[in-house]
């Protein structure tokens, strides 16, 4: 089978190795469901999956890398909650001869420290949701409230530049409030009502921004509970794809999302595979891509797709 599967020009066979995956935790859809397609993937490979959920810790992350290496595993998965900070573990994996590969978040170290990075291009999804906001707004005046995804985490910083970016020059468009979210449903409820309740209960709100899809639906509640329509009198735009969002879609209860791929580990196994068959360095960062839905792509039936995704 694996040669089958090899003159047929996919992945050489990697079946047997032992591969650590340090997530973050399952704060969102989208993570629940890269969880689920990872250990799937793993599966369909032959992969034995050590999964560490760190429970959003750094502490707990570099605890789980540290106990991998340890173990002697082939190589290590990681999805970093924040950006700075993981200088040292990459080298002690480094210095132990353990590829590593980030999953859809980066981190600000020396690139050698890593074998390579699969995400997404996370300014250009905010650029993307950014120029939705742009193209649906026309002249008027419009105060955007902006819910940011974890502090410090790469999606939050890029996300909220490229969207900035998208806007720049558009003097009828500002961001009024921004705030963190944590890139949870809870918080990004809370924290919408907090910016209704400074904004003359919503009336001076034209849209809100969401790093990604959880907090939006969180927001959708909150926008509801001030007996307002989401969608309508609050424009609302994230990032994510996830299946609820597209609920909300067809309800016309939010407007737009920027999908990104809940499969990151399937080029990331791809990306060892050649690595360990021929010693091929794989791009040091393989992009995913990014792609607007809104209510004219057939949100029901994006609902339906994603559902057989592993969401
Ligand atoms: O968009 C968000 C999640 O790091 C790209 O993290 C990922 C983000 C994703 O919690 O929902």
């Amino acid at each position: 089978l694996a040669t089958a599967l090899s003159t047929a020009g996919f992945a050489q066979d990697i079946s047997g190795k032992v591969i650590g995956f340090s997530q973050i935790g399952s704060e969102s859809g989208w993570r629940a469901a890269e969880t689920a397609v990872t250990r799937q993937q793993a599966e369909e490979r032959g992969v034995d999956l050590k999964f560490a959920d760190a429970q959003q810790k750094q502490e707990n992350q570099i605890k789980a890398i540290r106990g991998f290496i340890a173990q002697g595993v082939d190589a290590i998965l990681v999805a970093p909650v924040v950006a700075t900070g993981w200088d040292d573990v990459l080298a002690e994996a480094n210095e132990a001869e353990i590829p590593v590969v980030l999953l859809d978040r980066g981190v600000d170290a020396p690139e050698d420290l890593y074998l390579t990075s699969v995400a997404s291009d996370q300014v250009e999804e905010g650029r993307v949701a950014g120029q939705w906001l742009v193209d649906n707004v026309g002249d008027t005046d419009c105060n955007v409230v902006e819910l940011q995804g974890t502090v410090g985490s790469t999606p939050a910083i890029n996300r909220k530049q490229g969207f900035e970016e998208a806007i720049a020059g558009h003097d009828n468009i500002t961001i009024s409030q921004s705030q963190t979210g944590d890139f949870t449903r809870a918080k990004g409820k809370e924290v919408m009502e907090a910016f209704l309740k400074s904004s003359n209960g919503g009336a001076d709100i034209c849209a809100v921004y969401a790093h990604n899809d959880d907090m939006a639906v969180g927001a959708i509640q909150a926008i509801k509970d001030a007996g307002l329509k989401p969608g309508t009198d609050i424009k609302v735009v994230s990032i994510d794809a996830v299946p609820d969002i597209f609920t909300a879609i067809a309800a016309g209860e939010a407007n737009a999302t920027v999908e990104l791929t809940p499969n990151m580990a399937g080029p990331a196994f791809d990306a060892l595979a050649a690595y360990w068959a021929n010693g091929t360095e794989p791009e040091k960062f393989i992009i995913t891509e990014s792609k607007l839905y809104t209510a004219e792509n057939d949100p029901a039936g994006e609902y339906d797709r994603r559902k057989g995704l592993g969401y």
